[in-house]
């Protein structure tokens, strides 16, 4: 526990009462109108953000591809020490800036710290890739010919986040972006604008420091109108986005309407497979971290879980133990281990999946319910629910962003589980809970988990930033963070170099003058 309030901690991340909420590094100005920002945790006022007018938004640009000439000579290990700077500066912030995350977006203190480790993580993690940018070396078909490939920065990259992991999905895309040689243009969700003036300050403070120019790193705020200013701006060659797969078919649409790029990580629908053969006690801890973590709000979430009609008592009894376990309240109180919804839709959402599982044929075994009294005053506070469902159902086929727990049963073979775990629209991430080798290499075979990401004898959330992360199919088929991700932010050149005084044509095409 930390021994200061949320006061101190916004003090010392430089935020005051109203920020201006456009940004190209150092320098504020915004016109638009203001949002304010109440914490689920309490209700109260955090603070008010000016949003970004069209007019902001091209001066802004401007600076973002002005600096663009600048960075991009800059060599790539010399990116790298200033996106290590920015790891440095978000260790020493890291208490006030997790306290931030818990109160504004409302996941326990605990997760808001474990969200800025994961930021610290693809710092080291860029700063080691700053120097591997590698491309190729071809052999070429023609003598005294060289050919190799180099990969170039896009430019400017534009981001927009979701609410839910509100600092650490932009530095996954910066932290690559910046070493790469791009500049950035961030548009966090308007339900968490001070955690985006948070991290802008931080690293303007950074680019500052190193005599950097502005727009490096630019923040933009409003809804969706102001995320269209980007989709539709042809100078911005890439843009990743994070939330539902509805915003992501229109990003996708109207981004690929112009050969843009874009990223995208949307939806899950994740299960855990739990066989004969699984460890109940990991499947619990597993399941029930995965289900009501973050509120049940991380798009790796566990939404099913997929039993074998062996052991479904089983497990179904030791889960629902576990649940009664559960204390629920604020987050920055390290006691708790459920916090509040992001916001009273966010709670409508909830309470119309429970009426659905029921209109639908599902029948609850832990009774959900939105608390209220002393500590829930917000309206925000709701209790995890589990029901008992088939796959079949709309509303187990559809992503809600709540802590509402499936139990599916399945017989037979381990191909059972597989086809109901695959038998949804989203591709995320998925788990298997089994001691048993053949089930475990079945379910990451080629006729295994359809998924981006799959577990064995782990839940569904929690992955670590080493890896490629996104998943299939209505989940959008990026992938950000670890591994190659690096690849999407940058363009690949192919190059020969004719070496001799000959000018031989490939293919051995004759053709003399
Ligand atoms: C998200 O919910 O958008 O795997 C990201 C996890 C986290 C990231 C979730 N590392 O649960």
């Amino acid at each position: 526990a930390t021994d200061f309030g949320i006061d101190e901690a916004l003090k010392q991340l430089g935020i005051k009462d109203i920020n201006d909420g456009t940004s190209t590094g150092n320098q504020w100005f915004s016109n638009g109108d203001t949002i304010e920002s109440h914490s689920p945790v309490d209700g109260q006022l955090i603070g008010k953000v000016t949003t970004t007018t069209r007019a902001d938004y091209d001066k802004v640009m401007e600076a973002a591809t002005t600096a663009f000439k600048t960075w991009r000579i800059k060599p790539a290990p010399l990116r790298g020490e200033v996106v290590r700077q920015f790891g440095q500066k978000l260790r020493e912030l890291k208490e006030p800036l997790g306290k931030l995350v818990s109160y504004e977006m409302g996941k326990s203190y605990q997760e808001g710290l474990g969200e800025v480790q994961e930021m610290i993580d693809i710092c080291d993690f860029a700063v080691g890739l700053s120097r591997q940018l590698h491309g190729l070396t071809m052999h070429s078909e023609r003598p005294g010919h060289r050919m190799y490939e180099q990969y170039h920065p896009l430019g400017v990259v534009g981001i927009i986040s979701a609410f839910n992991f509100p600092v650490a999905v932009w530095a996954w895309n910066t932290a690559l972006a910046w070493i790469c040689g791009d500049v950035c243009v961030w548009k966090p969700s308007e339900k968490t604008p001070l955690c985006g003036v948070a991290c802008q300050n931080i690293i303007a403070a950074v680019l500052k420091e190193n005599e950097l120019p502005e727009g490096i790193s630019c923040l933009i705020n409003g809804d969706y109108k102001v995320g269209e200013f980007m989709t539709t701006d042809t100078r911005i060659p890439l843009v990743s986005a994070t939330g539902s797969t509805r915003m992501g078919k229109i990003v996708s649409r109207t981004v690929g309407e112009r050969l843009g790029k874009s990223l995208l990580e949307l939806g899950g629908n994740n299960a855990i497979i739990v066989t004969p053969d699984a460890d109940i006690k990991m499947t619990v801890i597993g399941g029930v971290f995965g289900a009501v973590g973050t509120c049940g709000q991380r798009c790796t979430s566990t939404r099913r879980i997929i039993i074998h009609e062996s052991i479904y008592d089983k497990v179904k009894d030791a889960i629902v133990a576990a649940y009664g376990q559960l204390r629920i309240g604020n987050p920055l109180d390290e006691n708790n281990h459920v916090g509040p919804l992001i916001d009273t839709d966010a709670v409508a959402n909830y309470n119309n999946a429970l009426a659905q599982v029921v209109a639908q044929g599902g029948k609850i075994i832990v009774e959900g319910g939105v608390l209220s009294g002393e500590g829930y005053e917000s309206g925000c506070y709701v209790k995890p629910a589990i029901a008992e469902a088939d796959n079949s159902f709309p509303i187990v086929q559809h992503e809600t962003f709540a802590p509402v727990l499936y139990l599916l049963k399945y017989s037979g073979d381990v191909e059972n589980a597989i086809d109901v775990q695959n038998g949804v629209a989203q591709g995320l991430s998925s788990a298997i809970m089994t001691n048993n080798l053949r089930e475990a290499e079945r379910f990451l075979s080629v006729a295994g988990s359809d998924c981006g990401i799959a577990n064995v004898n782990i839940g569904t959330s929690g992955a670590e930033i080493g890896g490629a992360f996104g998943g299939e199919k209505d989940t959008g088929g990026g992938r950000e963070s670890g591994s190659d991700a690096w690849k999407v932010y940058m363009r690949r050149q192919t190059n020969t170099i004719n070496y001799t005084t000959e000018l031989p044509l490939a293919q051995g095409i004759k053709f003399d003058l």
